[in-house]
């Protein structure tokens, strides 16, 4: 058989052992396309249970919904989108081997033309996330106050939650200064709720008129695009000192939760306060918290950027890889509730204001329920890219409040999936699909996947014995809280008690240790010293007098001008220590610690380390001069990572085991004059190891060593004693001391260090 003779000529020349391409198909000579057998189609994935949308028959008898894997991939052969079976997929039809290609060639046309429409517009904000599938399961303690099915005691739902940075496009990167989006879709019985939430409590504008102001702002300038995903520019920074409203989210920004160490250690909030309903009809008001397992976390700065360059990815790999190892972050969400009281504020605090929190010390947050998340998207586009969430999902039991922001928004969400979504069917794209029984009632529009049946989408109808049914309160029926509206005036207004600017930003400040103050001066002191425009830096420093002066001298200080003076009275709030980072312990899970060794290090060591950084659920990896394997003693003890491919930033620890030797050797073969430009010989440490060593120290990460291992950390300035620089005499003894200190997340003592 000449086709599969060639076909295995072909194969032979790519794997290297076979002879010159004469009959490869397309090359002078070649014969007949080269496949005549199928190779076995791979089934399927199986369809995830969250995925599982209601069930719907085509006219044919095919199914279609969860069987959509199915038609995805399903046949042996590769076919056009019409299934037609194709011969060959590498080669235009052309008048002749070396003729002009055809336009007949609808199989070239379609394949191209289908390409040519691979992309969608990306979400207008929040274009940047990583999501997975989980589910939520209900305590059952917010019975008394909402009669939401989903929060009753030990009912499972599955979930699908997105995270994300508010302002870079797609593929910038991961590690910014930015607010973080939390997002989860719970598939409840009763129908989809979203609550659509933000790693920040509060929000910078209070009314949602002013959204395309704040967003315009903070993108990219409009001449050159420039800078990508960042605030430290000018009309960011113009925008938010002119309009003080916007001071305490900025402040959240500057402050370590602007650069989140995971999305596993992030807080998410709803931001607004919502309305709980329960089973008799009785009102709570209430903000929504997400609290996770692992604690709140951050990089600091320095590192963040150093990770944008190593790692852009880094977020979305961290969420995906500690799912794929069985890592599953988890989440407590909480509620504070408030008496739904006819003036809707809570100790003086304005309810209906989203620059506000309710300190957590004033209404405790209590645990309603344990999100889980368990299973990695099986396709980036059709989930995390697809799916669409919206305020404005909400079930029985959870309403909205009248806060002007959560308005606007229950209007945008809506409407931008319109565009982005290409129409108003994007419930039907499986990721959005409810998993409660849907009769809508909505026809026709663009990309509709489902084939209707009846003739009477309308109500009230005979023609289709007047289905579908109107639900009442006792079958389930969503039902607004009758709410009293006061009469009132037709204005464009907004509240007093949504002047106050300044006192809950204080509160922050004055809440915050003395390292996270530091972080925060420093950050500022960045932002505004990357602006251009010497009139917004200083106007920048009046908002921060009103603030703090303290804060504010720093800042000034750091950038050449003088501290101007408070222009509000600046009150003296009692701090809430819930708002800092610092002061417990947390779990070990899924932190990365670097182990350095080379051939001549104490590998048995290495590999006791190794078992007890797993025990402990966190990730070991090794650093060695060159990839490969290091032997000697019992098994081989593989590399994870190069002198050339590891940095600093990858790692939440770092072990020394020895005296890990000088990296050149790897290239000295190959090229003597480079080897010695990396290091130089006779010096007593890789520099590449030094720079590890010394960036973990400055990152305030904690470094321990055994075996000799003194040296190393000498000759990299950071001696035995300075704090968080341990050794032992095994490796499993100085991996205990540096657990003690992982448990902290850094070496708080070793800041200020500048960065
Ligand atoms: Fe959003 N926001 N937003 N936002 N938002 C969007 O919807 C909008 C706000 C948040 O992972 C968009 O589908 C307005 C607050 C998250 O897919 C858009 C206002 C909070 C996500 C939109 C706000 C958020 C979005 C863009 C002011 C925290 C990503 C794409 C009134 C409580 C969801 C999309 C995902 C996305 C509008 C303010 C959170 C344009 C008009 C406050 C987490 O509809």
């Amino acid at each position: 058989n000449p086709v599969k003779a060639a076909a295995e000529k072909a194969v032979e020349v790519l794997r290297g052992d076979g002879g010159p391409p004469d009959g490869i198909p397309g090359r002078p000579g070649a014969e007949a396309p080269p496949v005549d057998e199928p190779t076995a189609a791979r089934g399927p994935l199986p369809p995830k249970p969250d995925q599982s949308g209601p069930e719907t028959v085509s006219p044919t008898g095919r199914p279609t919904g969860a069987a959509q894997a199915d038609m995805a991939q399903g046949g042996e052969y590769l076919t056009t989108a019409q299934g037609a079976r194709l011969y060959d997929t590498d080669h235009s039809l052309k008048a002749g081997a070396r003729g002009p290609v055809l336009l007949q060639d609808h199989h070239l046309r379609e394949k191209i033309t289908h390409f040519d429409h691979e992309r969608i517009p990306e979400r207008v904000v929040h274009a940047r996330g990583a999501a997975a599938h989980g589910v939520f399961k209900g305590y059952g303690t917010a019975a008394k106050v909402t009669k939401a099915a989903f929060l009753a005691k030990d009912v499972e739902t599955p979930v699908f939650t997105r995270f994300s940075t508010v302002l870079g496009s797609r593929g910038s990167s991961d590690t910014v200064r930015d607010t973080r989006g939390f997002a989860t879709k719970f598939y409840t019985a009763e129908g989809t709720f979203d609550l659509v939430g933000n790693n920040i409590p509060v929000f910078f504008i209070q009314d949602a008129v002013k959204f395309p102001d704040i967003i315009h702002a903070g993108k990219p300038h409009p001449d050159r695009e420039i800078p990508q995903a960042q605030s430290a520019h000018d009309t960011f920074w113009d925008f938010v000192t002119l309009h003080t409203e916007a001071t305490h989210h900025t402040l959240w920004n500057m402050s370590d939760r602007g650069i989140p160490r995971s999305y596993r250690m992030m807080e998410g909030f709803g931001v607004h306060t919502f309305r709980l309903v329960n089973a008799e009809g009785a009102t709570t008001l209430v903000k929504f918290h997400w609290k996770p397992r692992l604690g709140v976390h951050s990089l600091v700065w320095e590192e963040a950027q150093l990770v944008n360059g190593m790692d852009p990815d880094f977020h979305r790999r961290d969420l995906a890889d500690a799912i794929e190892a069985g890592a599953y972050p988890q989440w407590e969400l909480g509620i504070q509730t408030f008496p739904d009281t006819p003036d809707q504020t809570f100790e003086g605090i304005d309810l209906l204001d989203p620059t506000n929190i309710v300190p957590e010390e004033l209404a405790p947050v209590r645990p309603v329920g344990l999100l889980t998340l368990n299973a990695n998207p099986s396709n980036f586009f059709a989930e995390t890219e697809q799916v669409a969430f919206h305020p404005g999902h909400l079930v029985p039991g959870i309403d909205i409040t009248d806060d002007p922001l959560l308005s606007g928004r229950l209007f945008s969400y809506l409407d931008t999936q319109i565009s982005r979504l290409g129409g108003p069917n994007f419930a039907q794209i499986p990721i959005n699909r409810t998993h409660a029984p849907v009769n809508d009632m909505h026809r026709d529009g663009m990309h509709q996947t489902a084939v209707h049946t009846g003739v009477a989408p309308y109500r009230p109808n005979s023609l289709d014995g007047g289905c579908p049914f109107l639900a009442g309160a006792d079958t389930g029926a969503y039902i607004e809280v009758p709410r009293e509206v006061p009469a009132a005036k037709k204005v464009r207004e907004a509240p007093a008690s949504f002047s106050d600017h300044f006192s809950q930003p204080r509160l922050f400040w004055l809440s915050m240790s003395p390292v996270e103050r530091e972080h925060i001066i420093a950050a500022y002191t960045f932002e505004l010293g990357k602006c251009y425009e010497q009139s917004i830096k200083e106007r920048g420093l009046k908002v921060l007098a009103n603030i703090d002066p303290e804060l504010c001298e720093q800042v000034a200080m750091g950038l050449g001008l003088p501290a101007p003076a408070a222009t509000v009275s600046l009150t003296t709030p009692a701090p809430s220590p819930a708002l800092s980072q610092l002061g417990q312990t947390w779990p070990l899970d899924g932190r990365v610690v670097g182990i350095l060794v080379d051939a001549d290090g104490d590998l048995d060591g290495v590999r006791s380390v190794r078992e007890a950084v797993l025990d402990a659920g966190m990730v070991p990896l090794v650093i060695a001069p060159a990839g490969g394997k290091l032997e000697g003693g019992g098994e081989p003890v593989a590399v994870q990572r190069t002198y050339v491919t590891a940095r600093s930033v990858e790692y939440d620890a770092i072990l020394v085991a020895g005296v890990p030797g000088i990296g050149s050797d790897a290239y000295a073969a190959r090229d003597a004059k480079a080897a010695e430009a990396v290091a130089p010989a006779g010096a007593a440490t890789d520099p590449r190891v030094q720079l590890l060593l010394l960036e973990a120290f400055r990152h305030g990460k904690a470094i321990g060593g055994w075996a000799g291992a003194e040296r190393v950390l000498e000759s990299a300035g950071i001696p035995v004693g300075t704090p968080g620089v341990v050794t032992g005499d095994s490796g499993t003894g100085t991996l205990e001391q540096v657990k003690q200190l992982l448990g902290q997340h850094r070496v708080w003592e070793r800041f200020p260090i500048g960065v």
